[in-house]
């Protein structure tokens, strides 16, 4: 490889590195990730591809690299070692988060943090590194850092394109951030059109990487009772039951709410009749979503008698995929998270389990608004 080539994979490499970021805090800023949601763009697998490319290029160049620092500034060296390590630490923890399901919950935790941070630590480098190549600016390090000898010209000659870069990469935050604030101002617009009107959104959220997927055929609910005798309920029991409409305010945690969302299924009372019939009122339910990760409790008497119901209708119609197509679970009176999608599993048990929230953060077992 010679040093033109070593140049262009110099070039390659920011500009993949820098749809790295950008993908990867669009992830990461909540409100992103639910417009790019909206929008039905699958950003995690674009962070992907595009990650491939960027392990492609670092295994391409790696050993090259390291030939070309051998005898160069430290600067280089550092420059060089900087990006081996960051390489190791993304890739590594990035495959423990897609693999997420299979890997324990405090090791899929912790490659959560290593990714964030070392992403955070290669930001202020980039901005420094990027502003001396884009403007030709020869950052004032000293001496002994960089090297007495001048940059070499195929570096300090490296403008090729930069504008256009530049310019696109601009062009992409303010059609971004345009996006977004137009997706944010229209629910608050149409206010005072209708009182009654649905306002605001759902955030979609989800702590795996994937929806389930299920054809109302084949969806099941299993139904497990005190005795862990095990019944599977189809779409077609669901419909037997009475099946109820009721208006509600839907509230996040995190502190977004959607009003005045029409939710339709059945009570959880009417389902759960036959298993409880004859159980004192200490018992609990645990409801596992499908997704083999997200699951809540709840005391037994929170599901008969507050009303709780098994949705699958939201403002008329079935629920989308990302919302917990075909069944989701939902409380009136308690917060989102107690709401989970994709239900597939209930278990009435002697003692309370902790949620998923509760093992993996502090939400309240409860969760009362
Ligand atoms: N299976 C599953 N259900 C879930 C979650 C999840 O991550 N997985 N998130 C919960 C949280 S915190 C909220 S606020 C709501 C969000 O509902 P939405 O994704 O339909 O907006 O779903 C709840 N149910
Ligand atoms: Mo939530």
């Amino acid at each position: 490889m010679n040093r033109k080539q070593l140049a262009w994979i110099h070039h390659i490499h920011a500009t993949v590195l820098i749809l790295l970021l950008l993908t990867g805090i669009s992830l990461y800023v909540s409100f992103f990730r639910t417009l790019f949601n909206e929008w039905k763009i699958p950003l995690v697998a674009i962070h992907i591809v595009i990650a491939i490319f960027y392990i492609g290029i670092m295994l391409i160049s790696i050993y090259q690299a390291f030939l070309y620092g051998k005898k160069r500034a430290p600067i280089k060296k550092f420059n060089i070692w900087l990006f081996v390590l960051l390489f190791s630490l993304w890739l590594s923890s990035g495959i423990l988060m897609y693999f997420q399901h299979l890997v324990p919950v405090w090791v899929r935790n912790n490659s959560v943090i290593i990714h964030d941070w070392s992403t955070w630590i290669v930001i202020p480098w980039i901005l420094i590194h990027g502003y001396g190549h884009l403007f030709n600016v020869r950052i004032p390090w000293p001496n002994w850092w960089r090297g007495r000898k001048q940059v070499p010209d195929w570096i300090s000659e490296n403008k090729l394109g930069r504008r256009d870069i530049t310019k696109s990469l601009l062009l992409f935050l303010v059609f971004l951030f345009l996006g977004g604030w137009i997706r944010w101002i229209s629910p608050i617009l149409s206010i005072p059109e209708n009182e009654e009107k649905r306002r605001g959104y759902f955030r979609i959220y989800n702590v795996t990487n994937d929806y389930p997927r299920y054809e109302e055929e084949d969806w099941k609910v299993a139904i497990e009772d005190l005795n862990q005798v095990r019944e599977e309920l189809t779409m077609k029991d669901m419909r037997k039951l009475p099946w109820y409409s009721i208006v509600d305010d839907f509230h996040c945690v995190t502190g977004w709410s959607v009003r005045g969302v029409e939710l339709r299924g059945i009570y959880l009372k009417n389902l759960l009749e036959p298993y409880y019939a004859n159980h004192p009122n200490d018992i609990y339910v645990t409801v596992y979503s499908g997704d083999e990760l997200y699951y809540d409790s709840f005391t037994i008497s929170q599901l008969l008698d507050e009303e709780a119901m098994l949705i699958f209708e939201l403002d008329g119609l079935p629920l989308k995929r990302s919302q917990g197509f075909p069944c989701r679970l939902y409380h009136p009176n308690m917060y989102g998270y107690k709401s989970v999608k994709w239900v597939t599993r209930i278990q009435l048990t002697a003692g309370r389990e902790q949620g998923y929230w509760q093992t993996n953060g502090d939400y309240d077992l409860d969760g009362y608004l």
